[in-house]
């Protein structure tokens, strides 16, 4: 009940404080079945309340038992560690709890959302009289929006008849699955994406694209999307913008960058060259929830011209839009009708630390990544299969099974890290974004991997 609500944030600050230490002392949470998962934590709901201390116990409990994506020992996913800052904003959106609907609503808010978007806007070279964002609620949907705007501009029929041509995206094969899974949504089809073959580096073959585009043409289809990675999620590849955007042009094809893992290069004047020509991209998308320590989820999506935002996604609701305008009745360019205020968290990280800080938090990131990448080239037991200028460290150690290895590691609690797959290599992903980590964090992961595998007996090896 709300009147507990004061109560309950002193219990929650102790619990905060307990969780702290807990992710310092044991920054990898010790396993339990996924099978046994009720019989280790009371999970159970019932039709009588919960005695208070109990309730508390109860929650606690699993509280310190979830993994820790935030400790210096998590390189598992795409994001990891938090910004304090950005955890403070975001806990206030939950007290606040308004809807990015409308500035009936959501008032100041609504500015804080647009000053974030127009900061960005500029940043990356969109034209300030004609751009527009929103907040979407990941990297999936950011991309879902993007094509539905591609897909409507190229066949303005298709939002209120169905698809009238047969529309082909393209993208590559290192591209995020949400690109497939969006075709299916949209009405595009899954069969009618195209993953273009990329280089050794992880990066579309631009010329390869240029082949399959004019053999589409020639079969009398519609190209009209091409979404490309800033940041591809195994080997944190950058597909080369510029390039693309050229042949975008000549084909009248939407260009979105999905800069969902790496587009925060945009802030660092170190590694911005990265996306370079995105400004001559119809819509891009970044996570600041990945690698900038926001909490999830922090997606921030920018198109070029406003019109198709609110072409696709702007729908009438008198019950919903009664006073302002369009500009401020953010609801007219989102997906969602109540929709969590994921600005302010990102506000509160920028307006304490500046861009500079943002920067510096990106070049930290670069710098460790460089680090773990010496430290492998270095080491001749280690195979590196990544290269430079990317936070996803790739590489196998001696002849073990990377798949048995990190789950074991996982297994034992030492370190949590996981595989993926390139050109059929299977390989260790280790993915730095928290920068709240050190030297002596990077260093500290080769040390437990060196201790852990002299130590093990049983692990798999690779079969040569
Ligand atoms: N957008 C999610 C990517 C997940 C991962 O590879 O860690």
């Amino acid at each position: 009940m709300s009147k507990n609500i004061k109560e309950d944030l002193i219990f929650f600050n102790e619990l905060v404080q307990e969780l702290l230490e807990e992710e310092v002392d044991n920054p990898v949470s010790s396993i339990y079945s996924a099978e046994n998962l009720t019989k280790r934590f009371d999970l159970s709901l019932n039709f009588e309340p919960a005695i208070e201390n109990d309730f508390r116990e109860k929650l606690r409990d699993i509280v310190l038992n979830t993994p820790k994506s935030s400790s210096n020992l998590f390189f598992n996913q795409l994001f990891g560690g938090r910004q304090s800052k950005a955890v403070l904003g975001d806990l206030l959106s939950v007290l606040l709890n308004n809807s990015m609907a409308t500035y009936k609503i959501c008032g100041p808010q609504v500015g804080v959302e647009k000053e974030v978007l127009n900061k960005i806007s500029q940043i990356i070279g969109y034209d300030k009289h004609s751009y527009a964002g929103t907040f979407p609620t990941g990297g999936s949907m950011s991309n879902f929006m993007s094509l539905v705007m591609a897909r409507d501009r190229i066949d303005n029929f298709s939002k209120n008849h169905g698809i009238s041509k047969r529309l082909i995206a393209y993208t590559s094969e290192s591209s995020h699955y949400s690109v497939a899974k969006n075709a299916s949504f949209s009405g595009i089809g899954r069969n009618n994406v195209r993953y273009i073959p990329s280089d050794e580096k992880g990066r579309i073959k631009v010329d390869s694209l240029v082949l399959q585009l004019e053999e589409d043409i020639k079969n009398g289809l519609t190209p009209f999307y091409l979404n490309a990675t800033a940041g591809t999620t195994v080997l944190g590849a950058f597909d080369a913008i510029n390039e693309l955007s050229v042949v975008c042009k000549k084909h009248n094809i939407w260009l979105h960058v999905d800069g969902a893992f790496g587009g925060t290069v945009i802030f660092s004047n170190k590694y911005k060259h990265l996306v370079e020509g995105v400004e001559y991209s119809d819509s891009f998308c970044f996570n600041a929830h990945k690698t900038l320590g926001a909490p999830l989820s922090t997606s921030v999506l920018l198109v070029r011209e406003k019109q198709y935002l609110y072409d696709s996604f702007d729908n009438e609701a008198t019950y919903l839009y009664q006073t302002d305008n369009k500009e401020n009745n953010l609801g007219k360019t989102s997906f969602e009708c109540g929709r969590r205020n994921n600005a302010l968290k990102f506000w509160c990280l920028w307006k304490a630390i500046g861009t500079r800080g943002i920067q510096k938090i990106i070049d930290h990131e670069f710098y460790l990544a460089d680090l773990a990448r010496k430290y492998i080239h270095n080491d001749s037991r280690y195979t590196l299969y990544s290269f430079e200028d990317s936070l996803s460290v790739c590489f196998n150690y001696k002849d073990y099974d990377p798949i048995n290895l990190c789950t074991e590691l996982y297994k034992n609690s030492k370190l949590m890290v996981g595989y993926g797959l390139f050109n059929d290599v299977v390989f260790i992903r280790l993915v730095i974004v928290n920068s709240n980590n050190t030297e002596e964090d990077i260093l500290n992961i080769f040390k437990i991997i060196e201790e852990f595998t002299s130590s093990n007996f049983n692990l798999k090896k690779l079969s040569s």
